[in-house]
């Protein structure tokens, strides 16, 4: 009687096994037989009221079915796992010969690219380059630089004030005097920099530009010399064949001055839209240290001269491009930082 039902909850729970397809019917199949509540626990519980000659028989008889029905939920769990981890396999599945998502690179500002070879083109003659605040006192800007009380480049329509004697610089003038204090001649020095300036924004003004000055100072030092080294600058720019024309000018820190005008590459001097019919694109302006700037220094004039330059970076950017409008430069767009 007992025996017979034994045999068929052996049935019963190898077929319950068999048919399971996940790690939690395993489960509820193993508490079925085997739980507290479970079928054959309850047939171990009547095993007290057999005979003494029926009780090792049957209880044999019980082991070995608990040991089949154990046997069978441990191979059917290693076949769920599998199972289990197939299904994952197949439905996570990654191409993995589509194409990726590509990184966008960056590449230098085209300011950045004319600053590097400007840099590179002093550095081939002896030059360094030279750092200094940008928020400045107006004696390293204006008074150092012969520029009188009364000057009128210190109106507060031209410059930005934070009081009467702390501005944001005009020019990196102010960089080669805090050079010329410290440091005696032989001097050669490039010093390039962000520079403010209180001017509408518009295609060829900015309120914020870049600058590069150079100073040369030493004995002897001659105009020669400021128009051989910035010939050496242009043409390494813009090619051997530029030409440079000087023209008489007045500066404060500089005498005598000279602004200093390109030949059109577009018209080479003849006249076109370009160059505004001029045949001459004004590029900077340039000089030869005043003495009174020099002695300001500590440096005496009667032993040594010096020459001078200023350029914006902007207008030398534009020109070596032939881009039109300098706010490009400024705009961040990527359609047009890609094509440098
Ligand atoms: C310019 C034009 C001419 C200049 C003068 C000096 C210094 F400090 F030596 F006096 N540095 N830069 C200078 C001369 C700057 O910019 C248009």
């Amino acid at each position: 009687m007992i025996r017979q039902e034994i045999e068929e909850l052996r049935g019963r729970a190898l077929a319950a096994v068999a048919q399971a397809g996940s790690a939690a019917e395993l489960e509820s199949v193993r508490v079925q037989y085997f739980g507290k509540k479970g079928e054959l626990t309850a047939v171990l519980k009547q095993m007290g009221g057999l005979s003494a000659e029926e009780r090792p028989v049957i209880g044999a008889l019980a082991n070995e079915v608990r040991g089949e029905i154990e046997a069978a939920l441990e191979s059917a769990s290693a076949r769920v796992a599998d199972a289990e981890m197939t299904a994952r396999l197949e439905a996570e599945r990654i191409d993995v010969t589509l194409p990726g998502t590509a990184l966008q690179t960056g590449r230098r500002h085209p300011m950045q690219i004319v600053l590097d070879d400007v840099i590179k083109i002093f550095l081939g003659m002896g030059f360094s380059v030279a750092e200094g605040p940008e928020v400045e006192t107006t004696y390293y800007v204006f008074d150092a630089l012969n520029t009188g009380p009364d000057h009128p480049a210190r109106d507060p329509q031209d410059t930005f004030y934070f009081d009467d004697e702390t501005i944001l610089r005009t020019q990196t003038s102010s960089v080669q005097i805090r050079v010329m204090e410290k440091q005696k001649p032989p001097i050669r020095v490039i010093s390039p920099g962000r520079t403010y300036r209180k001017d509408e924004i518009d295609a060829t003004h900015s309120a914020h530009f870049h600058q590069i000055e150079g100073l040369a100072v030493d004995r002897g030092i001659t105009m020669g010399d400021l128009k051989g080294t910035l010939n050496t600058m242009m043409q390494g720019l813009y090619g051997s064949d530029v030409k440079l024309r000087f023209r008489p000018h007045h500066f404060p820190y500089t005498e005598p001055s000279a602004e200093v005008d390109l030949q059109c590459f577009a018209c080479h001097g003849k006249g076109c839209p370009m160059c505004k019919y001029e045949g001459w694109i004004e590029m900077l302006g340039s000089g030869m240290v005043h003495p009174a700037v020099l002695e300001r220094c500590g440096i005496d004039s009667s032993i040594y001269s010096g020459f001078a330059f200023g350029v914006g970076i902007e207008r030398l950017t534009l020109m070596r491009y032939k881009i039109n409008d300098m706010r490009l430069l400024y705009e961040n767009d990527v359609r047009f930082l890609r094509q440098f």
